[in-house]
């Protein structure tokens, strides 16, 4: 797939898929998003943990605009009435997969390039970021879950600024408004989102997955069935691989907590 508009790497445990199609600042269209489906899917099979990150002067455009427009001009025939939420069905393949997401950002991360990002578990970024939801100046809205996913991180007031205003928001803002966990010098991105995704990587793949699938689906629940549900994912923490961890650590082999940092 290397040559394609999605690059895929397998790096021991981690799966690395870039955004490869630079010259239109990985825009997404439609067959960039079967080929990030295909590369989601492999990541599920052979990966523990997986980085997304754009090749190029930018992470992503957002919505390929000129394909939009080919589209409602019927230049080229409107997606297929099951196809029509097929960026909801891959971001939550991302989100709410097997397997936690890095994404390593660069440049410009806007529209439904922030919504990508936004599917990602972890997200660092370089200097060079501006994020931003441009839709109010293209006549369109967003699409790629960024009224649940962004308004959740955000909270309404920043979201509605963005969109009404098309305000940009440059690294240091982003990481305030916590759009990123992580602010790192130019062209750092990928090699510290690889650094996050081994530390990641040496985690239970169970727990893993408890903390990417149960945190979101408690967010949306009342206290009480919240509680129920930790209850329930706390049970499954279960031998035979718990077992081991605990006893390495019983037993004075496990690594501290100080070597943990990121
Ligand atoms: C594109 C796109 C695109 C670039 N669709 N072709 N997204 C936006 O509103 C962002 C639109 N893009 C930009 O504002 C700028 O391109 C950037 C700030 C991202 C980068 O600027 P720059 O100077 O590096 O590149 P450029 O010269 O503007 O663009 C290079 C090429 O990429 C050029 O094509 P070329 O054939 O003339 O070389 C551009 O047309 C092309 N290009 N961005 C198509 N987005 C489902 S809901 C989600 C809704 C949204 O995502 S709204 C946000 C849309």
């Amino acid at each position: 797939m290397s040559e394609s508009l999605v690059s895929y790497a397998l790096e021991g445990n981690i799966a690395l898929i870039g955004l490869n199609r630079p010259d239109k600042r990985n825009a997404i269209n439609d067959p960039l998003v079967d080929e990030l489906r295909a590369a989601v899917l492999r990541a599920h099979e052979e990966a523990d943990v997986a980085v997304l990150h754009g090749h190029g002067s930018n992470f992503c455009a957002g919505l390929d605009l000129a394909e939009a427009l080919a589209r409602a001009t019927g230049q080229i025939k409107p997606a297929r009435k099951r196809r029509r939420h097929n960026w909801h069905e891959v971001f939550d393949l991302i989100a709410r997969g097997p397997i936690p997401f890095v994404a390593a950002l660069h440049g410009a991360v806007v529209g439904g390039g922030l919504e990508l990002a936004m599917a990602a578990h972890v997200r660092v970024a370089d200097e060079t970021v501006v994020c931003g939801l441009p839709e109010g100046q293209r006549g369109i809205f967003v699409g790629g879950g960024g009224t649940v996913r962004i308004q959740r991180v955000v909270g309404t007031t920043v979201m509605m600024d963005m969109m009404l205003t098309g305000r940009l928001l440059n690294a240091a803002e982003s990481l305030q408004e916590h759009v990123v966990r992580y602010v790192v010098p130019a062209g750092t991105a990928l090699a510290k989102a690889r650094a996050i995704a081994e530390r990641i990587g040496q985690n239970s793949v169970e727990t893993n997955w408890m903390i990417i699938n149960v945190l979101p689906r408690v967010q949306d629940l009342s206290h009480d069935d919240g509680l129920f549900l930790e209850q329930l994912n706390s049970a499954r923490a279960r031998p035979p691989e718990a077992e081991a961890r605990l006893r390495e650590f019983v037993d004075g082999k496990a690594r501290k907590l100080q070597e943990n940092q990121a």
